[in-house]
């Protein structure tokens, strides 16, 4: 069992004389026992709990906490959530000694896997939990931080989902309000900064107004795990539980310390001053962090912090952190130190974030204030138009650093800026007919390959190298930055062919089928750029130089694209066809792909199918993750798949 129970101690005022708070925290060896059951890699794996206990322990913080070995939950009490067959299911998984037959069971739910353990780490994952909170209630420990797993906040009544097998918190919660009266505890508030929405926790409290169940997430409007519309904003309660569910649904990825900030400030904190909780409970998952490989947000340990220390201000500061999800291990170890360290308060927080919050953070905090004014009367202002306006600026052009030939690429690129300014004289004397038309009209340029990264894509229009790309490009002749960038998805087969790239060196780039398929789907990010910079993309993904006295795409040819769907362009080149693939607020959206006949060949093996190149693939997967469209799991998996399903 645990090395830890024997290293508890009372040890909680300082040498220096100041008294800290007495920290809770729980750890059980038990729990690693929870494993796939044919040793196959999971991302919720047995080294999360040990590296942040371990991390804590090489820290010195937790031998100035109460250390406490797990306690199984009892049955009474995880039906206070949960079904009596959901309950005697999973305490039945111990006893059904066949792995087959527990395999059955866990393919019948929604990502779970389970082996011989896991109902044992179950039962301790919720009893710790439960434990934690009493003696918190009690006022035994002021606060605590429970290290269990598996996690718990996707379980439903009757249902394990999402790595979940009982809703761990939400048994606490109902253990101290309907199990201990006399605690006083009668209301409490969850809330829950896993990356994912807590599903779970929000249908057990649905109608029940002692809980305010606070929910911070990736949602994009659905299509984020775990899908569906139950993470909306919409989402308030029924009956006597209306107003007392809030949903912060995050519309794309990369959120960091600045909106999960902002949704505290403008949102939380003012609601919870109003509900005025006996204690909360915090769903204290750490895959919103910097580097999770599933959230794809950027959460730093200063961030969480942070979020931790506003929250101590209420309930006389007792709250009680139960682990969620998190896998990135050294992220969940230093977010958890963070954490650890503001329960102590043995310190200040040291740190700072710069950036500001996305327009999008503005847009889903202004709906959800809106949407919740109704019950809670300190949302109902309308937000500044200062505060709002304050947007992250362009991130700037990312040059490689690792390259020996950085100061032969410098000098390349200064070179070849003057010769564009050079130039830039030239065409304002000469031939400006064709740009001066074409500034004037807007397109959407949908990128599919590695312009999908938005660094990247800068390159053509402000010029300049990213990692990983061999040349420098000069930028359009107009630089500024698009007005618009919006994802969307295309029915057309993605596919990688050629045998190297100027770009990327060898490896297949990328080319959509100019026809639709409807089985098919691509993921593209769409950038809304004249159609003077359309044609210097075009140009330069031509391998052309920008200087030409007669652009790609004229107005009648984009006329011609927007009738007939594609038009094959006289230059040739491998990205030699436009392509329409209809229109977003009036504005066509145009691609650049290869030609049918293209296609044909690449079918019949005249020109070679080539899957990417590494750093081409890179780049695609930072385009897709940092865009907030995908993880990076799954935009490995969806770019493996294109480079290897036969044509
Ligand atoms: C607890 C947690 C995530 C499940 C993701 C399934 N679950 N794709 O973070
Ligand atoms: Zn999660």
């Amino acid at each position: 069992m645990a090395m830890a129970g024997e290293s508890s101690n009372n040890n909680y005022g300082d040498c220096d004389g100041k008294s800290h708070r007495k920290v809770g925290l729980v750890y059980d060896e038990t729990m690693c026992k929870h494993d796939t059951p044919n040793g196959e890699d999971h991302p919720e794996c047995p080294d999360r709990i040990r590296v942040i206990w371990e991390k804590l322990q090489l820290a010195g913080v937790s031998q100035r906490c109460v250390v406490l070995g797990g306690s199984k939950a009892e049955d009474k009490h995880l039906q206070l959530v949960h079904t009596k067959d959901h309950v005697s299911l999973v305490k039945s998984l111990s006893t059904k000694k066949k792995d087959y037959r527990r395999n059955r069971i866990a393919s019948q739910w929604n990502s779970i896997y389970l082996n011989g353990s896991s109902s044992e780490a179950a039962f301790l994952a919720a009893g710790s939990v439960v434990e934690l909170a009493e003696k918190v209630a009690e006022g035994e420990l002021d606060c605590g931080y429970a290290i269990v797993r598996p996690p718990g906040h996707h379980a439903e009544p009757d249902e394990a989902m999402g790595f979940c097998l009982f809703n761990n918190v939400a048994v606490a919660a109902s253990y101290l309000l309907d199990e201990r009266p006399e605690l006083g505890v009668k209301k409490i508030l969850i809330v829950d900064w896993d990356v994912h929405h807590g599903n779970g926790t929000q249908k057990m409290f649905w109608k029940d107004p002692r809980v305010l169940f606070f929910s911070v997430h990736r949602h994009e409007h659905g299509g984020f795990y775990p899908a569906g519309d139950d993470g909306d904003y919409n989402m308030v309660g029924e009956g006597p539980g209306e107003g007392f569910n809030i949903n912060v649904p995050w519309e794309q990825g990369r959120c960091g310390d600045a909106d999960y900030l902002a949704a505290w400030d403008h949102i939380l904190i003012p609601v919870a001053k109003e509900f005025n909780p006996d204690i909360i409970l915090l769903s204290a998952g750490f895959d919103a962090a910097i580097g999770d490989p599933l959230g794809g947000c950027r959460v730093t340990p200063y961030g969480y912090s942070v979020m931790l220390k506003k929250l101590m201000d209420f309930a006389q500061g007792k709250i009680v952190l139960a682990l969620e999800g998190g896998y990135n291990l050294d992220s969940i170890a230093k977010s958890s130190l963070a954490c650890v360290q503001v329960l102590l308060e043995d310190k200040p927080i040291q740190g700072s974030s710069e950036a500001y919050p996305f327009e999008s953070t503005w847009r889903v905090i202004q709906a959800v204030r809106k949407k919740l004014s109704a019950y809670w009367p300190s949302l109902a202002d309308v937000l500044s138009s200062n505060l709002i306006n304050q947007k992250t600026p362009t991130p700037i052009i990312v040059f490689s650093s690792s390259d020996s030939e950085t100061e032969d690429y410098a000098d390349d690129i200064l070179d070849q800026m003057s010769r564009l300014n050079i130039e830039n004289h030239h065409v304002d004397t000469v031939s400006t007919s064709w740009r001066r038309d074409l500034s004037k009209v807007d397109v959407w340029y949908a990128s599919f390959g590695s312009n999908m990264w938005k660094p990247r894509f800068l390159c053509y229009i402000q010029g300049g190298q990213v990692e990983g790309m061999k040349k420098v490009c000069v930028g359009s002749m107009d630089k500024t930055p698009p007005k618009q960038i919006m994802w969307e998805s295309f029915p057309h087969r993605l596919f990688f062919g050629r045998e190297s790239s100027v770009t990327w060196g060898v490896g297949g780039v990328a080319f959509i089928n100019p026809l639709t398929d409807l089985n098919d789907q691509t993921h593209m990010c769409l950038y809304r750029i004249t159609l003077e910079q359309f044609n210097d993309v075009l140009f330069q993904e031509n391998g052309l130089k920008v200087d030409s006295d007669s652009p790609l795409v004229d107005l009648d040819t984009l006329q011609l694209v927007e009738k007939k769907g594609s038009v094959p362009l006289a230059s040739g080149g491998w990205y030699g066809n436009v392509v329409c693939l209809g229109k977003e607020c009036d504005v066509p959206i145009l691609t650049m792909t290869c030609t049918v006949a293209a296609v044909e060949k690449f079918k019949s093996g005249e020109i070679p199918l080539r899957p990417p190149s590494e750093a081409y693939v890179n780049t695609m997967v930072r385009g897709l993750v940092e865009g907030g469209r995908l993880s990076e799991e799954e935009a490995k998996a969806y770019i493996d798949n294109a480079a290897s399903k036969p044509l």
